[in-house]
């Protein structure tokens, strides 16, 4: 049953030089959907503002990103690690990724080149130190104390364990009301605690920002947050972090009256499948699950955590990682978020930094894998586009590991993960007759395709070589004139 491939390290270089050549990046107006058709999230992990405000315009835009989601941009503590930014000590939007004209500059960018910004707000909790300090803008705080926003009154303390701490994830009361790894838990019940946290999601909406990714969303009841947002200025997107556990008594399902939940299942189930299952039982990949609604469900190959804790494909599996995006940008349950990582070789490691831990421009060449911009990632967001609304059609698999299937009239990928080449074969994708860019090898612009060309006869066929570990996709929205 369970089977375990190996490939010839021949086979995976060969493969690694085909999937992961960077996308080529001239604006191309025909990766350009129609306003509201553009759902995929792409997370730029730990860009600086600069960076991000750059991305936006030669990169996000033209290649069809929807939404770009940001990390954590109000005061936090000060140090290297990446996660730093998940200890507020402030609402001031000054962070070592940027200042707040450089954001609001960085929001204006991207909303001029067609990406709306998702910011992650950290609402549940404040810093995990214990003897306080300063903050990263100069902010006096003590573990319990954030002068101008919080006092000792405003936390909880749960008491159990010997301490504060959550150590129980099957006791609902201890998830919400004791401390995540020590962060010092807000009274999210409190209205006053509401209002300030309402206070700062506010600001981020005057700076022009479209929408946010409630961290840590499991810790706070839904009707916690249901009461924050209603005290929101206007409506904004909003996608909360649940992570399902088996067994627990928090369900994702319960926060989905307040928006979009995360479908934690999804990127380690895929994994699971390419690395040791098949790809064929991906037919009813879903709902059928045991899934969040898809109308409602973010999914992930991978992201910041779920990178570093296993069980997910990452950047490091390469030509593997490509596949298993072209599959979630073609597949229709859910809305895609694309990771885009720095290079990491320890868990707590920061992104690149300069000696103050300011984060430096983002280089794709160096200390970032820029995920995002893989041929087959970034010219798969275009596939995304331009199949909204079609359903799953003309399925095929061979019982293993090579599948096949359109999104009706729009779009057709078959990915062969077999470790041998599948020749001689046709395959029917119900596309209009006429000669398609095979977007995996080739990018689209202008009317032309620097790969090869898939020619779709009168009856919907094309023929076509599927090397081992390879794909072929095409879709209307890159068809040769
Ligand atoms: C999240 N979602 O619910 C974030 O996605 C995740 O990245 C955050 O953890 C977490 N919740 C809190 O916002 C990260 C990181 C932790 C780190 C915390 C706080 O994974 O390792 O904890 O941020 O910065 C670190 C230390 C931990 C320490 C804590 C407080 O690793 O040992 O606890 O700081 O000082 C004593
Ligand atoms: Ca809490």
């Amino acid at each position: 049953m369970q089977r375990r491939r190996r490939r010839s390290a021949v086979l995976a270089l060969g493969l690694a030089a085909s999937l992961l050549v960077p996308t080529s990046v001239a604006p191309s107006p025909a990766a350009a959907a129609t306003p509201g058709s553009k759902k995929v999230i792409v997370q730029l992990f730990e860009w600086n503002w600069t960076s991000v405000a750059n991305e936006c315009t030669t990169v996000l835009g033209p290649k069809g990103y929807g939404y770009v989601q940001v990390s954590p941009p109000q005061e936090h503590v000060t140090g290297n690690p990446w996660w730093l930014a998940y200890q507020p000590v402030s609402y001031r939007i000054e962070s070592r990724k940027g200042t707040r004209a450089q954001f609001q500059s960085m929001v204006n960018t991207c909303h001029t080149a067609g990406v709306k910004v998702i910011v992650d707000a950290v609402v549940n909790h404040m810093s995990g130190q214990d003897n306080g300090g300063t903050g990263w803008a100069g902010t006096t705080y003590g573990h319990y104390n954030y002068p101008g926003n919080y006092g000792s009154q405003d936390f909880h303390y749960c008491g159990r364990n010997g301490n504060n701490d959550i150590v129980n994830y099957n006791d609902r009361y201890e998830v919400q009301n004791c401390e995540l790894v020590n962060l010092a838990d807000l009274k999210t019940e409190s209205d006053y605690v509401r209002t300030k946290l309402a206070g700062y999601l506010n600001d981020l909406l005057s700076l022009g920002v479209d929408g946010f990714r409630l961290d840590a969303s499991k810790h706070m009841p839904a009707a916690d947050i249901a009461a924050i947002k209603s005290k929101l200025s206007r409506s904004a997107y909003i996608v909360q972090e649940v992570i399902w556990g088996a067994g627990e008594p928090i369900q994702p399902t319960e926060y989905t009256g307040n928006g979009d939940v995360h479908e934690f299942r999804y990127g380690k189930d895929l994994a699971r499948m390419f690395n040791s299952e098949r790809l064929a039982y991906l037919k009813n990949f879903g709902e059928s699950w045991g899934y969040l609604p898809g109308g409602q469900a973010v999914v992930f190959t991978d992201n910041h955590d779920t990178q570093r804790d296993g069980g997910v494909l990452t950047y490091r599996d390469r030509g593997e990682y490509a596949l298993a995006n072209a599959f979630m940008l073609a597949w229709p349950y859910g809305t895609p978020a694309v990771m885009s990582s720095f290079t990491y070789s320890n868990r707590d490691q920061g992104p690149p930094s300069d000696a103050g831990n300011r984060t430096l421009n983002t280089t794709c060449y160096s200390g970032w894998e820029c995920e995002h911009r893989w041929r087959v990632i970034a010219n798969m967001v275009a596939f995304n586009n331009a199949t909204q609304g079609a359903a799953v059609a003309n399925w095929y698999d061979n019982g293993w590991q090579h599948i096949a299937f359109s999104r009706a009239g729009k779009g057709y990928l078959t990915i062969n993960d077999e470790d041998f080449a599948i020749t001689g074969r046709s395959y029917y994708t119900g596309l209009p007759a006429g000669r398609y860019c095979d977007v995996i090898h080739g990018d689209f612009s202008n009317g032309s395709c620097s790969g090869p060309v898939i020619t779709v006869d009168g009856s919907g066929w094309f023929a076509a070589n599927v090397n081992a570990h390879d794909a072929v996709a095409i879709h209307v929205g890159a068809k040769l004139p």
